[in-house]
């Protein structure tokens, strides 16, 4: 019960590359073998360990790709975390409703850090960088997914990366609270 939920939401502004947590999300695309964004910062500072985990999955469990909305963890190899869950969130679209999909990130993102054990999780802002979604629009989504979410983990962040985003996120906890 979301009552009972003894989870730790923080917002703040950075560089998720750079968090120290159990587990980091990764904003990744269905191919999971790079991009750019946030993808290409944690592959570039995570190393060639990460890649050759997510090439693995693609040979055996995701040979069509990860679908949208849903998560796999991988080492997070030199990064200062445990583990990278890559999910891939919906590009956006006004002529159809894909909010359910980038919901699904956050909640199967928390189910798959709540299987490792994870006891602390960083998100990105999923799908508002080249999926372009609306901002104010995303940090509602992520925030009514995190606070009704079965499955979850003690220490929750996320870390944004300019302060449009930050403030975004801010105002859309308070409302969500
Ligand atoms: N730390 C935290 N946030 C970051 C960082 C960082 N180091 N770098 C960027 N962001 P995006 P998407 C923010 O484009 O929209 C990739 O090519 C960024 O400012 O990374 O889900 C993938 O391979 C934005 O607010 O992810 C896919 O093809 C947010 O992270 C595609 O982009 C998400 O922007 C996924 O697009």
């Amino acid at each position: 019960m979301a009552t009972d939920n003894p989870t730790q939401i923080t917002l703040l502004r950075g560089d998720i590359t750079e968090e120290h947590v159990d587990a980091v999300v990764n904003a990744a695309n269905s191919s999971l073998l790079g991009g750019g964004g946030v993808d290409g910062a944690i592959h570039r500072r995570g190393g060639p360990a990460i890649l050759e985990e997510c090439r693995e999955l693609r040979g055996s469990h995701y040979a069509n790709g990860l679908p949208a909305g849903q998560a796999v963890a991988t080492t997070a190899g030199d990064l200062p975390a445990r583990w990278v869950i890559h999910t891939v969130g919906p590009v956006y679209s006004a002529a159809q409703d894909r909010s359910g999909l980038l919901a699904s990130c956050f909640t199967e993102s928390l189910r798959v850090a709540q299987e490792l054990g994870a006891d602390s999780v960083a998100f990105p802002a999923i799908s508002t960088g080249v999926y372009s979604w609306p901002v104010d629009d995303a940090a509602r989504i992520a925030a009514r997914s995190v606070r009704t979410a079965q499955r979850t983990v003690p220490d929750i962040r996320f870390v944004l990366f300019d302060d449009q985003a930050l403030s975004a996120f801010e105002a859309a906890f308070e409302r969500e609270a």
